[in-house]
């Protein structure tokens, strides 16, 4: 059987990790006095932590020197973890497991990519690391999505070419880099959102085995 590579996102793709940096961004941008809701979060998704401080600042019009911008990272940082602390395996979003066993068990390549510094100590909570042939996260690239390094350092950790490769992401941004790098964009979101992606689901129990044979196959 053919050997591709399956490349996942995390935030949003396997955990809803958006929920705990909301909370985290919205408590430093009160802190600041910036105001920050729901939808200003959506557009944080697949965004790097230090791009997302900038955002916000320029929201809410505000300046700052470096040394308060390290300052902001380091406090916006410690309390997204002190929620990623208390995660389990019930935060694994519906049917994620079962894709990365019908993979595993059909012999594939299952990699991260993701642009979060926190994606291995996640995977560990989660208790999910052992499916992965390959991690590539927000420590292993300089460039953020919508540039491919993301996805092209993935498959290069693995020895995949990339038309070889079927991504999974949620953000626009995210699709983007994976249909630049040529690689097979899977959508897990609104259609009407992530319109660039070759194929969208709403979530992964839409996705399936015959799909993902077929993804195997071709
Ligand atoms: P961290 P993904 C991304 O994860 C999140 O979507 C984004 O909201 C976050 O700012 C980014 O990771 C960096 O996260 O602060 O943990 O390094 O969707 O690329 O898996
Ligand atoms: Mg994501």
């Amino acid at each position: 059987m053919n050997k591709k590579t399956f490349i996942f996102d995390l935030d949003g793709v396997i955990v809803d990790t958006a929920k705990y940096h909301f909370l985290a961004w919205q408590n430093l941008a009160k802190q600041i006095g910036v105001n920050f809701t729901h939808e200003d979060n959506e557009q944080l998704k697949g965004v790097s932590r230090v791009q997302s401080l900038e955002l916000i600042l320029g929201w809410g019009n505000k300046t700052a020197t470096e040394e308060e911008k390290e300052r902001w990272l380091h406090q916006k940082n410690e309390e997204y973890l002190a929620f990623i602390n208390k995660m389990d395996e019930s935060e694994i979003l519906p049917d994620v497991e079962r894709v990365l066993q019908f993979l595993k068990l059909n012999n594939q390549n299952v990699v991260l990519g993701s642009a979060s510094k926190n994606a291995r100590p996640i995977l560990e909570k989660v208790n999910i690391m052992h499916y992965f042939d390959a991690i590539v996260d927000g420590n292993d690239v300089s460039k953020a999505k919508p540039d491919p390094e993301v996805f092209l350092v993935g498959a290069a950790k693995v020895n995949a070419i990339n038309k070889n490769c079927i991504v999974f992401e949620d953000s626009v941004a995210g699709i983007q880099a994976a249909n630049s790098a040529k690689m097979t964009s899977i959508g897990i979101g609104e259609q009407n959102v992530l319109n660039e992606a070759e194929y969208c689901f709403i979530d992964f129990t839409k996705i399936s085995n015959e799909f993902l044979l077929e993804q195997i196959k071709n």
